[in-house]
């Protein structure tokens, strides 16, 4: 089974978008744990491409086919993960905030929250704060989820928050936030109710978050 773990991970990290379905269907029929393969192949092979992108060993188009690979995999495990009862623990609205077009992190939290009985809204990538904002007013969400993946655009962060202020939107939605620049210091800094390191935490801080409306 490990084998399979890492041929996945070499499959993401070596773009392997003509096996990578192939192989997530054969590791899920063989019994390999949904979460092993999300978390210690496709995030796990990320992470590699993450740190070869920095050191300058492969560059931007290798690193969308190796996002077009970890996409596959996951539309495969994505009705998996669906629990069979439908339940409504929430509406939470959820983009990328504006300048920023990473959505793998944010796609995978989604399908996780969904699994999880909550009602998800995707409002995509590159959100403007006017465009959150507005869909915050029109769809009066419980939560509010932004994902930021760049040091660069996580400041767009605090300027939905102080905008929401603004408009007195902010006592009517909760709002969480993720990616990996963001810790848990930057979240209480720019006024958020809570920061989630990965999908399974956005799942618990959801679940707070609706219990404290
Ligand atoms: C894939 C990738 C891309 C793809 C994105 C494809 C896509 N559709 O998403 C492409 C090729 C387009 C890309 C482009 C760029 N990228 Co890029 N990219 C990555 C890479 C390798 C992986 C990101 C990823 O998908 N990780 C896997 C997912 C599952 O993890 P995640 O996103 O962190 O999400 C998890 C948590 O953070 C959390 N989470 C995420 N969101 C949320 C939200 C909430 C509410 C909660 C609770 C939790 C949560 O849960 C998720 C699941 O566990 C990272 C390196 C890395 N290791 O992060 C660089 C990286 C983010 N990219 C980087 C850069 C520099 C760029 C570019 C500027 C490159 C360039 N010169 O053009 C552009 C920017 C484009 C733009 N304007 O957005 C840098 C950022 C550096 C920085 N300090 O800001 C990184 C860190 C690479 C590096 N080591 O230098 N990139």
């Amino acid at each position: 089974m490990s084998e399979q773990i890492e041929a996945i991970k070499d499959g993401v990290i070596n773009g392997k978008h003509k096996e990578i379905e192939d192989m997530t269907k054969k590791a899920i029929s063989d019994g390999v744990d949904l979460n092993k393969i999300i978390n210690e192949a496709l995030i796990a092979g990320m992470d590699v491409i993450g740190e070869k992108f920095s050191k300058n060993e492969i560059f931007v188009p290798e690193m969308l086919v190796s996002a077009r690979t970890v996409k596959m995999a996951l539309e495969i495990i994505k009705p998996l993960l669906k629990d069979e009862e439908i339940v409504d623990r929430g509406t939470i609205l959820m983009g990328t905030v504006k300048g920023d077009m990473h959505d793998i992190g944010k796609n995978l939290v989604i399908m996780i929250l969904e699994g999880a009985g909550f009602n998800v809204i995707d409002l995509g990538v590159d959100m403007s704060v006017e465009m959150f904002t507005q869909k915050v007013e029109e769809i009066k969400p419980d939560i509010l989820g932004l994902s930021a993946l760049l040091t660069t655009t996580m400041t767009e962060m605090k300027n939905v928050i102080e905008t929401l202020e603004e408009k007195g939107l902010r006592s009517g939605v909760k709002v969480m936030v993720g990616g990996a620049p963001i810790d848990e210091k930057f979240a209480k800094e720019i006024g958020s109710d809570g920061y989630g390191k990965d999908a399974s935490e956005a799942v618990r801080l959801a679940r707070g978050c609706v219990e404290k409306k």
